[in-house]
C-alpha cells in the first residue's frame, strides 16, 4: 500500500494518550503506523529564518517539522488562520478582521510549508492535509508540479455563501481548494454549503454522485464525521474512578447533582449563554438551588490572540456574578476551572456527571459530546444537552437538542435532563452507543483514505491507458 503523508499546522505529540492528543492525532497516528508514514509540519517554534525540516524517526513513524519566524506565525497563523477564518467559519463575521498582508502571508507560509515537503516527497505516496491553516497547500504543491493524489479535510464548518463571501479572496480559496482532489467535511450541510457556493457562483457542477468538476479540475466532495472509540473510552471511564481529582469532585459535591462542560476556551463555545441558560434554571425552577452544580474546565488556547483575552475575562465575570447572586456557604452554583486534565481523568468526570452540557454556538463536529456519551455509566446514564449547532447533532438525535441562542430552552433542557426517568436514560444512551460504534475514529479515517486511495488507483490506470 502506498504511503501516507499527513499534514497538518500542528504536529501532535508523539507521546500516545497525552493530554493533547484529540481525534485528529489519535486517528491518523494509527493509520500511520499502519503503513509508515510521514508527519509533517510547524514544531510549535518561533525561528529567526526558516530552514529545513528537522526530521524524527519513531518506529515506522517519520515527523518532519518546520519552525515559523516572528513575521509567519503573525501573519499565517495569528492573523488570517485564527483571526480572519476561524471567526468566519464559526459565523462570528462581527469578530472577524481582513488584513490584506496577513493573507499574503498566509499564501506564502502555505507555500514555503509546500516547498519544505516536496522535498520529502516519493511517487507512489498519498499526502493527507488537514484543517483550515492550509486550504491553499495543494495548490502551491501543484505549483511545484507534484501530481500525487492530495486530500484535505476540514475539521471546522464551512459556512454558507452569504458568510463566506465575507472574506474577500472567497473565491481564491475556494479555487485553491478544488486542487485537492479530495475535499472533506464534517457534516452533510458543510459539504451542501461548499457545492452550493461553487454551483451558484458557476465555478463548477456536480458531476456523478460526490464529484465535482470545478475551476478546469475533477474533484471528490465527501462527508466525513469525525469520531471516537467508545469502547476504549468506556473502559477509561470505568478504571479511573478512584482517581484523585474525581474523587475530590465526588466529595465536593456530596450527593449533589453536576452538570460537567469541558471545552477549550473559544468564543465559538456558548460559554457565556451556557452560563446565562444555567443561571435561569436556577431562576425558573429555584428547587434546583443548592441541589446542582455546573462544572466547566476550559483551559485557555491562543491567548495571545486579543478575542481570546476578551471571552476570558467575559466569562470570569459571568461566573463571579452568577455565584455572587446565588452562592450559599455550602454551595458554590458554578465552579469554573481554567486548566487543562489528564484525558482519562476527564472521562472519569463525565461518568460522575449527571448531564453533559455541550453548547457550542458553531463547531464542525465536538468531540466532548461523544465522549461524554461513551463515558457514562449504562445502568445510570448522564443525559446531553446538546447545541443543534454542533455537528454531532447531525449523529446523535438521543440528545436532547437545543438551541443555545434560546436561553429559556436550554434552561428548560437541563430541567428536564436532571428530572429523567432512568428507562428514558438508558434508551438514549444506548441509541447513541450504538451510533459511536457504527461510526468511530477509524471509519472516519478508512473512509476518507480509501477515497483518496480510489483517486491514486484511478489516477495510475489511466496513466498507463
Ligand atoms: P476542538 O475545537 O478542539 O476541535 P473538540 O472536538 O471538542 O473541539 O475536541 C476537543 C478535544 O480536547 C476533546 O477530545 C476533549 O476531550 C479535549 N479537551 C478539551 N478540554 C480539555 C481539558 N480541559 N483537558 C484535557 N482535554 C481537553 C476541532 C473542531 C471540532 C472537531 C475537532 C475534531 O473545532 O469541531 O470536533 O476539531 O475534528
Amino acid at each position: 500500500m502506498s504511503r501516507l503523508i499527513v499534514v497538518s499546522n500542528r504536529v501532535a505529540p508523539t507521546q500516545e494518550g497525552s493530554p493533547a492528543a484529540g481525534g485528529l492525532a489519535v486517528g491518523v497516528l494509527d493509520a500511520l503506523k499502519e503503513t509508515g508514514g510521514l508527519w509533517f509540519g510547524w514544531s510549535g517554534e518561533i525561528v529567526g529564518h526558516g530552514g529545513a525540516p528537522s526530521i524524527d524517526q519513531q518506529g515506522t513513524v517519520t515527523y518532519a517539522t518546520v519552525g515559523l519566524t516572528r513575521r509567519d506565525y503573525d501573519q499565517y497563523y495569528r492573523g488570517f488562520s485564527n483571526a480572519t477564518l476561524w471567526p468566519t467559519f464559526h459565523y462570528r463575521t462581527d469578530l472577524s478582521r481582513y488584513d490584506r498582508r496577513e493573507y499574503a502571508g498566509y499564501v506564502r507560509v502555505n507555500a514555503m510549508l509546500a516547498k519544505q515537503l516536496s522535498t520529502l516527497i516519493k511517487p507512489d505516496d498519498v499526502i493527507w492535509v488537514h484543517d483550515y491553516h492550509l486550504l491553499p497547500f495543494a495548490r502551491a504543491l501543484r505549483d511545484l508540479n507534484v501530481t500525487n493524489p492530495i486530500g484535505f479535510f476540514l475539521h471546522t464548518p464551512f459556512p454558507v455563501g452569504e458568510v463566506l463571501r465575507t472574506v474577500p479572496p472567497h473565491e481564491e480559496l475556494v479555487k485553491a481548494m478544488c486542487s485537492y482532489d479530495v475535499v472533506g467535511f464534517q457534516t452533510h450541510s458543510d459539504r451542501q454549503s461548499f457545492v452550493d457556493y461553487i454551483e451558484r457562483g458557476h465555478f463548477g457542477v456536480s458531476t456523478e454522485e460526490g464529484v465535482m468538476q470545478a475551476f478546469g479540475r475533477v474533484l471528490k466532495v465527501g462527508t466525513y464525521p469525525i469520531g471516537i472509540y467508545p469502547d476504549a473510552i468506556a473502559k477509561a471511564a470505568e478504571q479511573l474512578s478512584d482517581r484523585k481529582a474525581v474523587a475530590e469532585l465526588r466529595d465536593a459535591m456530596r450527593g449533589r447533582r453536576i452538570i460537567m462542560s469541558v471545552d477549550r476556551l473559544d468564543y465559538s463555545k456558548g460559554l457565556v449563554e451556557r452560563f446565562q441558560a444555567f443561571e435561569q434554571l436556577l431562576t425558573d425552577a429555584p428547587e434546583w438551588q443548592g441541589k446542582v452544580s455546573l462544572v466547566q474546565i476550559a483551559p485557555p488556547t491562543r491567548s495571545d490572540v486579543q478575542t481570546y483575552q476578551r471571552i476570558r475575562q467575559a466569562l470570569e465575570g459571568e461566573a463571579g456574578r452568577i455565584n455572587g447572586r446565588f452562592a450559599q456557604l455550602d454551595w458554590t452554583p458554578i465552579q469554573y476551572l481554567n486548566r487543562k486534565y489528564e484525558r482519562n481523568v476527564l472521562m472519569a468526570l463525565f461518568r460522575l456527571s449527571q448531564v453533559g452540557y455541550v453548547t457550542p454556538l458553531r463547531d464542525g463536529m465536538n468531540l466532548v459530546a461523544k465522549e461524554y456519551v461513551a463515558a457514562q455509566n449504562p445502568e445510570d446514564p448522564g443525559v446531553l444537552v446538546l447545541s443543534q449547532f454542533a455537528g454531532a447533532a447531525e449523529q446523535m438525535p438521543g440528545a436532547l437538542v437545543v438551541n443555545p441562542f434560546d436561553l429559556s430552552q436550554m434552561a428548560a433542557a437541563l430541567a428536564s435532563a436532571l428530572s429523567m426517568p432512568l428507562s428514558e436514560r438508558k434508551a438514549r444512551h444506548s441509541d447513541m452507543m450504538a451510533r459511536l460504534r457504527a461510526s468511530d475514529l477509524s471509519t472516519w479515517r478508512d473512509a476518507f483514505l480509501d477515497d483518496l486511495r480510489h483517486v491514486a488507483t484511478a489516477a495510475s490506470v489511466t496513466r498507463k491507458a
